[in-house]
């Protein structure tokens, strides 16, 4: 069974988790309404790792014999001003779970909770990957400038990507 301050630190990570997946899925839609529908591609299935980091931490929560605690989750942004800036968007918002699943590793230290601790390395690792991957957009972005072909060729690329269900929960 979890100490109290961890456990309710790891619901309110659930929340965190569920809000990113809310947050992407109104980044595909804005994206999909554009007509870049790789784009959208990209943010849906972005969109769906975010529900398997949440439920993740809910099989995590419930293993430990601990309660999980679902609240409301809160309405993501809708518009933004072009790709660069969902983009910009997505590498922020990144930044910030980094914060708190870093905050999450600060707490399991302080308690000695040596189980959540060693839970919690695999979203350390996931977050480097997660910045690499707005970062390597946005420089890509950046390459392209004002070349409509050039984004062309990145919508398609971003259309290949493709959702890989996780293969344990916990
Ligand atoms: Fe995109 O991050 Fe979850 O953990």
């Amino acid at each position: 069974m979890l100490k109290s301050k961890m456990s309710e630190a790891l619901n309110k990570q659930i929340n965190e988790e569920l809000y990113s997946s809310y947050l992407y899925l109104s980044m595909s839609a804005y994206f999909d309404n554009m007509g870049l529908k790789g784009f959208a591609n990209w943010m849906r299935i972005q969109a769906m790792e975010e529900r398997d980091h949440a439920m993740k931490l809910f099989d995590y929560l419930l293993s430990q014999g601990s309660e999980v605690d679902l609240k409301e989750i809160k309405e993501p942004q809708h518009k933004w001003n072009g790709i660069k800036d969902v983009i910009e968007a997505t590498l922020e918002h990144e930044q910030h779970i980094t914060q708190c699943i870093n905050d999450l590793v600060d707490i399991a230290e302080e308690l000695k909770d040596r189980a959540t601790y060693n839970f919690l390395q695999w979203y350390i690792d996931e977050q480097v990957e997660e910045e690499e991957n707005a970062r390597e957009i946005l420089d890509k972005l950046e390459l392209i400038g004002d070349s409509k072909d050039a984004l062309f060729m990145l919508d398609k690329d971003l259309a290949q990507r493709v959702y890989t269900p996780p293969i344990t929960q916990a």
